[in-house]
Parts: structure tokens; sequence; C-alpha cells
């Protein structure tokens, strides 16, 4: 039988994209489902009753919530195509200690940069830049985060860059001017087809990111 997937996904979510590059790299074709996240489809709410967020995974019928642990179900499902998470368990532990980490710190900052105002937005960039420069640490002078190979973390990581130019119009800095090597590293991912494919374009991001803005800050 065919596998039937469909994701329950939003354009603009970094979320989603981790999704998206995983069964991209899997070479996986799925039904995509934007939601709108302001009148949630009866479907998502279904499929998610308990954050009733997306993105979900349904594969044949089965929901599966939480990107970062949908993305590793594509990995164990599907794991004879470009394998994301390394075979040695400790190596294993450390991707996901990286993505984790890209979870809690990157977005935290990028969600205070948009919707802080003043000092609070000052803070919050200080903060995403030092968070930027640990992963640019542990990235070193690796070609990805997987080593030789793009992997977990980079597919959890990635799709924060389709945001980088709205933190940067919003709160007036040069990320590459911080991480330049960073910077390298989102340049080397961009040209695997999986990605380029997936992350959409950064002015239409940010176009996005000042509508909610105004929608949802008080100027
Ligand atoms: C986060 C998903 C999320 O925040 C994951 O899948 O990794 N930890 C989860 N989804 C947002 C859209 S992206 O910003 C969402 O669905 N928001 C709707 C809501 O909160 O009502």
């Amino acid at each position: 039988m065919e596998d039937e997937l469909i994701l329950l996904d939003s354009w603009v979510s970094p979320f989603g994209m981790r999704m998206r590059i995983a069964l991209a790299e899997k070479d996986l074709s799925y039904e995509f489902r934007e939601e709108n996240l302001q009148e949630k489809s009866p479907f998502l709410l279904q499929m998610n009753p308990v954050h009733k967020k997306i993105p979900v995974l349904v594969h044949n019928g089965k929901p599966i919530c939480e990107s970062l642990i949908i993305v590793q179900y594509i990995d164990e499902f599907w794991k004879d195509k470009s394998p994301l998470l390394p075979s040695d368990p400790y190596k294993r532990s450390q991707a996901r200690f990286w993505a984790d980490y890209t979870d809690k710190m990157v977005y935290s900052c990028m969600r205070g940069i948009y919707s802080g105002k003043g000092e609070e937005q000052e803070k919050a960039k200080k903060e995403f830049i030092e968070v930027l420069k640990v992963l640019e640490r542990e990235l070193g002078d690796k070609p990805y985060f997987g080593g030789d190979n793009f992997g977990f973390v980079d597919v959890s990581f990635i799709p924060f860059y389709s945001w980088f130019y709205a933190m940067e119009k919003l709160s007036n800095f040069s990320i590459e001017a911080e991480c330049p090597e960073l910077v390298a590293w989102t340049k080397r991912c961009m040209q695997r087809e999986s990605v380029a494919k997936t992350l959409p374009d950064q002015h239409k991001v940010c176009d996005f990111v000042l509508q909610m803005r105004k929608r949802f800050v008080a100027d």
C-alpha cells in the first residue's frame, strides 16, 4: 500500500519547514494543507487536540505532532534514504541536544524581537546574537552541524534562516557581520534542493512579520 502523508502546516512556519525539508530529503510526496491559524480546521483540532498547533504529519490516518518528534519519526520510518540522525547513541544524544537548543533558544529570541519594543527588543536582539554565536561555535569548521552530512540539527535550525532578514530589519543589525561562519553555513544549506525549495523568500516572510506586528503589537 502507498503511504498516505498529509501535512497540516502554514507556509511561514519554521517548524513546518522542518517537516518539508525532512520529507524532501527522503524523497517522499505528501499533501500539503495550509491551515488558517485564526480559524483552525476541525481536522487540525482532531489531529492535535492537545496543543492545537501546526505542524502535524498524518501518516495513513495517524497523527504525529511536534516538529522535532515528527522529523525523528520520518527518519526512523524511512531509514534507508538520507539518514538524518547519527547511528552512534552518544552522537544521537548530542544532535538531539542541539536541535532542542534551537527550539528553546532561537525562536524565543526571535519572538522577543518581532513582538517587543525599545529596551525589551534590544535585549532580545543581544540574546539572539549570543545564541547564534553559541551555535556558530558548535558548528566550528564542519560543513554542517551533522559533520560532513546534512543532518538533524541542520534540518532543525535552517528554517529559522528564512526569518533572519525580518529580524535584521526590525532590530537594525547584520547577522552576517556578527556570525559570518554561520551565514556561510546557511548558504551551503541553501544549495541543497530540499532546503532551497522549502524556504520561502525572506522578503515575503518579512512582509508577513511586519503585518503580524501591526496587528498584534501596539506602536
Ligand atoms: C511549535 C509549533 C508552533 O508553535 C513544534 O511543532 O515544534 N513546539 C511546536 N506552531 C504555531 C505556528 S508556528 O509559530 C501554531 O500552530 N500556533 C497556533 C496557536 O498557537 O494557536
